[in-house]
C-alpha cells in the first residue's frame, strides 16, 4: 500500500491526534470482532441475549458465563503490531489522545497510556445494581453464578462493560467529545462505525476541521466520509503509516 503524499504531511502536522480503535485493530490478536460475517460474535450470538441489561435481568447465569468465557480466550492473546504501532505514534505525537470502544485492554497491555475506554472494561467487575466496582478477589473466591454484590443486598456482580441502552461512562464520553472537537488528525482504526455515540466522533472531529482518516479493509459509513480511507489491516498499515512518519516518507516508494 502507497501513502499519499498528502496524507503523510497531515500526519507529520498534527499536533492533537485522536486514534479511536474499534473491534477490528485486535482482530489480528484473535479476539474476534463482532459484525463481520461468518466469524463476528453477532453472526453467532445474539446481542437482544446477551448484552443488554434486559438480557442480564431476565438470565443472568447465562450473560455471566458467556462474558466469563470470553475473559478466559483474553487470557490466550496478546497485543499485535497495530498496537504496537500506536504506541510509537504516541511517542512521535506526545499529545495523542487514544480513545477505544474495544473492552479487551489490549491497547494498555501493548503499552499504551491513559486509553479512554468507551464501552468499559471486560476485565473489571461491577455492582449492576449501584455500578460500584468490585474486587476481582471476591469475585474469584464467590462460589456463585454471578457473584452477589457486596454493595447492595439485591445486587449481582456483572462485567464492567457498556450494554446497549446503557450511558456511556460520562468522564470518558466527555474526554473523548472534547478531544474529537480540538484535534487536527482524527484517525479511526478497526470499527464499523455504526455503534452511537462512538461513531459520530469522527463526524465531530471532520466537522471542527480535522482531517479524517480511516483504516480497516472493508468500506464502513464513515468511508466516503473520511480524507483518506486506507484499506487493510490496521496490523499492516498502522506500523507502515508510523514507519512513514518517521522517515519522512512513504519506505514503499
Ligand atoms: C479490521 C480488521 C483488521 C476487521 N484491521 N480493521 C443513534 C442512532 C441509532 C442508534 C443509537 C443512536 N444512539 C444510540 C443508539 C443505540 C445504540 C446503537 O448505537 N445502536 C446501533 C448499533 C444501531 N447505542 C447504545 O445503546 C449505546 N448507548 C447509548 O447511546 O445510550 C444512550 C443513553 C444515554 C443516557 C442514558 C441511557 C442511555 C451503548 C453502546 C454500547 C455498545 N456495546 C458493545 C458491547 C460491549 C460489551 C461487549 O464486549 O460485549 O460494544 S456492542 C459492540 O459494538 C461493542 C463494540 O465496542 C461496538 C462497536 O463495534 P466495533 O468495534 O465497531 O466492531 P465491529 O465488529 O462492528 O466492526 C469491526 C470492524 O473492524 C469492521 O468494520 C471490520 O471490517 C474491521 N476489521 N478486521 C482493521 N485486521
Amino acid at each position: 500500500m502507497i501513502i499519499p503524499d498528502p496524507l503523510l504531511d497531515a500526519l507529520r502536522g498534527c499536533s492533537r491526534p485522536v486514534v479511536m480503535t474499534g473491534a477490528g485493530i485486535s482482530a489480528e490478536s484473535g479476539i474476534p470482532t463482532f459484525r463481520d460475517a461468518g466469524t463476528g460474535l453477532w453472526a453467532r450470538f445474539r446481542p437482544e441475549d446477551l448484552a443488554t441489561p434486559q438480557a442480564f435481568d431476565a438470565d443472568p447465569e447465562l450473560v455471566w458465563n458467556w462474558y466469563q468465557w470470553r475473559r478466559e480466550q483474553l487470557s490466550e492473546v496478546s497485543p499485535n503490531a497495530g498496537h504496537r504501532a500506536l504506541v510509537e505514534l504516541g511517542r512521535h505525537k506526545p499529545l495523542l489522545t487514544l480513545v477505544t470502544q474495544n473492552v479487551d485492554g489490549l491497547h494498555q497491555a501493548a503499552g499504551s497510556k491513559q486509553v479512554i475506554e468507551l464501552h468499559g472494561s471486560i476485565v473489571k467487575t461491577i455492582c449492576h445494581k449501584t455500578g460500584k466496582p468490585v474486587d476481582e478477589r471476591f469475585v474469584r473466591q464467590s462460589g456463585e453464578v454471578p457473584p452477589r454484590s457486596p454493595h447492595h443486598p439485591d445486587g449481582l456482580c456483572r462485567p464492567a462493560v457498556v450494554w446497549f441502552g446503557e450511558a456511556l461512562p460520562a468522564g470518558a464520553l466527555n474526554q473523548a467529545m472534547d478531544a474529537a472537537r480540538r484535534c487536527d488528525l482524527f484517525l479511526s482504526v478497526g470499527t464499523s462505525s455504526v455503534v452511537e455515540p462512538a461513531a459520530s466522533l469522527a463526524l465531530m472531529a471532520g466537522d471542527a476541521g480535522a482531517c479524517v482518516v480511516e483504516i480497516n479493509p472493508a468500506e464502513t459509513p464513515l468511508t466516503q466520509l473520511a480524507d483518506f480511507a486506507l484499506k487493510g489491516p490496521a496490523g499492516s498499515v498502522l506500523p507502515k503509516l508510523v514507519e512513514a512518519l518517521k522517515h519522512g516518507s512513504d519506505p514503499n516508494r
